[in-house]
């Protein structure tokens, strides 16, 4: 066999053994992230026990079907930590993450949202699943938002975001897009599990802010909203606001400005 042969096949065995080892250690690197994002923003809550929570979090999708893990299997984390009520400054949203995100992180004396809590703020943007007859975490290899309705990721927040919705109180906030055609979406979150949990005997009002940023297709004329408007459970009063995303942003670099005067 001619030495040309012999180096390529050479290169081909020392390329397939690299690769492995980079596909084995990114899986080992994904799974050991998780676990030290989780601490590392836990951390940050100082008085939790990060290490109970961590398991208390692991036992609701580990060894499990990763599309088997419903809602309910978070209640024993949420009861551990639960959400408690800040009247007067909830502040819900639907298709404004970044928006709603870039005040809350400056202005949470106004408002604080579902992902400003500890259980939020330490698993938001993160993956993570199980698999039946393993005691791993893994953060690739799990399914989708939409590829099934009982996967890790997608139960956890439906179960967050009802618990959240639970304890709303007072003048309630939600943050609607009025650069997509639908800011009302029956399907979202924030119309399926939240609005419907909002009590006139805690919520006494929502304030509805319409972000309108310069591709703006929707306002607060929007049809969608009069589904709003009708899915409120009754005596709960309904405003709406135009509000440009520049008044947004000033609100949120400007402490000064009251809370009540952000628009
Ligand atoms: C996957 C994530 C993440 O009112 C808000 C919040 O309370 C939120 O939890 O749920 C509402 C927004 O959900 P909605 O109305 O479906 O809007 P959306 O813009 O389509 O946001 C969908 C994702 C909401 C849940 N979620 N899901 N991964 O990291 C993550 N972080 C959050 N909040």
């Amino acid at each position: 066999m001619g030495w040309k042969k012999k180096v390529l096949i050479g290169g081909g065995i020392t390329a397939l053994i690299i690769l492995i080892l980079g596909l084995s250690l990114g899986l080992t690197l994904g799974r050991r992230n998780i676990k030290s994002t989780f601490f590392s923003r836990c951390e940050k809550f100082k008085e939790h026990d990060c290490k109970k929570l961590w398991d208390l979090f692991e036992k609701a999708y580990v060894n499990k079907d990763p599309c088997n893990v419903p809602m309910e299997a978070y209640n024993p984390l949420l009861a551990e930590v639960p959400f408690k009520p800040q009247c007067n400054k909830m502040m819900f949203w639907s298709k404004t993450k970044d928006v709603v995100h870039g005040l809350t992180a400056k202005r949470k004396d106004c408002f604080v949202t579902l992902e400003d809590t500890l259980l939020g703020s330490v698993l938001d943007d993160l993956t993570w699943c199980g698999k039946e007859g393993s005691k791993d975490t893994f953060t690739a290899g799990c399914p989708e938002w939409s590829e099934c309705v009982n996967n890790p990721v997608r139960s956890f927040w439906n179960r967050s975001s009802a618990a959240f919705a639970d304890v709303a109180c007072g003048d309630v906030t939600a943050m609607l897009s009025g650069s997509i055609d639908t800011p009302f979406n029956s399907t979202s979150n924030f119309a399926s599990i939240e609005v419907p949990r909002f009590k006139a005997s805690r919520v006494k009002k929502l304030n509805v802010v319409m972000v309108i940023q310069k591709n703006a297709i929707s306002n607060c004329n929007h049809p969608s909203l009069k589904n709003l408007r009708q899915s409120l459970d009754t005596g709960i009063t309904y405003s709406c606001k135009d509000v440009s995303e520049s008044r947004i942003q000033e609100c949120g670099s400007k402490p000064e400005i009251a809370c009540g005067a952000c628009w």
